[in-house]
């Protein structure tokens, strides 16, 4: 398969930071090369391009811009601007959104902006349980959503392992939150966005969307957009969309104000104007046309990668995936997540442990391991080699104990990683 679009793991030169920090070179060096030498499975973790890189590593750096364009608490703030319109105008065009806050740091930040907006300390949300594929930000106890907020949540069946509707609506009938969270973190199914409106009209509740994980995919219209459905909308640009480290918001008109006054007086200070200027040159990667590609081989990907793992043996936790990422549920083939995820760490591929929902196990040493697709596609990976990596896992597993065998299968890795260069 060709490569679709040139990424890259390191700036072009070290020369000034060997110079000035041979220390902090050399571990930038060895992760550049651990980045090459593996194959990334973090379902969350992508390679943004060279463009991207320089753009985060420019002098924008310098420069102090409370406020937003037009309206600063600094001078000297023409250029900076420009850049955050430019970034606004382009993620409106690509998300045919009213309105977008491109200033959260992460999406993180993104999501207590609306709390902050939206709800008073106390007020009741409703979000997806963590241990079932929510994120630690939708009303966790161990977050302060979970702390600040009357949080509750609502799980996956226990059969199907799918989000039910009418679960949800039964907890939004029990609980009557103001405002209900749909989206997640480790769930490998698309999300009715209609439906969750129906059920947040019905109690009255604002509906949030979360889509930090397939920003990338929606972006190219390759998965349902909450747009029109959600309140409000949060994302990330770095995971699936394949941009910088960085959150945003995209709100209906009505929430603008509110959202805006949130991120900055409210949560944050001053805007990271080279991640914004990151995150501008890659929103204008993903309205060409070589994004959609990817984004479509990321899934063609994940879809080939589930079919190959369960010809292998393994139980999938909903039995496959419409996204970038799939769950195994490794009770079957008796070895933990921790083991597993240590296991193809010595094989030289990256992933990580996970809870599977209703796991008799902590999150500790869960049951599950999280596998994704965006890494290996942006390196130009395609079916025949998600067919070759579902066998090495399922493999590696099997003969766990063989010290020699695991040595064989890292060299073939290490062969494949050469194949598709990350450059
Ligand atoms: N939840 C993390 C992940 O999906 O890896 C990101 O916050």
């Amino acid at each position: 398969m060709v490569k679709i679009m040139s990424h890259a793991v390191g700036a072009t030169s070290y020369k000034s930071l060997l110079q000035t920090d041979p220390e902090i070179a050399a571990v930038i060096e060895a992760e550049q090369k651990r980045q090459q030498d593996n194959l990334i499975m973090i379902a969350s973790e992508n390679y943004v391009s060279r463009a991207v890189l320089e753009a985060q590593g420019s002098v924008l750096t310098n420069k102090y811009a409370e406020g937003y364009p037009g309206a600063r608490y600094y001078g000297g703030c023409i250029n900076v601007d420009k850049v955050e319109e430019l970034a606004r105008r382009r993620a409106i065009e690509i998300y045919g959104a009213e309105h977008v806050n491109v200033q959260p740091h992460s999406g993180t930040s993104a999501n207590m902006a609306v709390y902050l907006a939206l709800l008073e300390p106390g007020d009741c949300l409703l979000g997806m349980d963590l241990c079932h594929g929510g994120h630690l930000t939708h009303g966790s106890k161990v977050n302060i959503s979970g702390r600040y907020y009357n949080a509750h949540s609502y799980g996956v069946d226990r059969i199907t392992n799918m989000i039910d509707l009418e679960q949800v609506r039964g907890r939004a009938l029990q609980v009557r939150p103001k405002l209900i969270i749909a989206g997640a973190s480790s769930y490998p199914r698309q999300i009715d966005f209609a439906g969750f409106k129906a059920i947040a009209d019905e109690v009255s509740a604002l509906f949030m969307v979360d889509m930090a994980h397939t920003a990338g995919l929606i972006a190219a219209r390759v998965h349902p957009s909450p747009v029109g459905f959600a309140d409000i909308i949060t994302a990330t640009t770095h995971k699936t969309f394949r941009g910088p480290r960085g959150g945003l918001i995209l709100t209906r008109e009505a929430y603008a104000s509110l959202i805006d006054k949130a991120v900055f007086p409210g949560l944050q200070g001053g805007p990271l104007m080279h991640i914004i200027a990151a995150k501008a040159v890659a929103f204008r990667e993903a309205l060409q046309p070589e994004f959609v590609a990817y984004q479509k081989a990321v899934l063609r990907n994940a879809e080939k990668l589930a079919i190959s793992l369960s010809d292998q043996g393994f139980d999938l936790v909903t039995g496959g995936t419409d996204t970038h990422l799939i769950l195994v549920d490794l009770r079957r083939k008796k070895i933990s997540g921790n083991e597993a995820e240590r296991l193809l760490e010595e094989v030289h591929i990256t992933a990580n442990k996970n809870v599977i929902p209703y796991d008799p196990k902590g999150a500790n040493d869960p049951s599950g391991i999280r596998l994704g697709t965006p890494t290996l596609t942006s390196r130009g990976m395609g079916p025949e080699e998600m067919e070759k990596i579902a066998a090495i896992i399922a493999s590696v597993i099997d003969n766990k104990n063989d010290t020699v065998y695991l040595e064989k299968t890292g060299r073939e890795v290490e062969q494949l990683c050469r194949d598709f260069p990350v450059c």
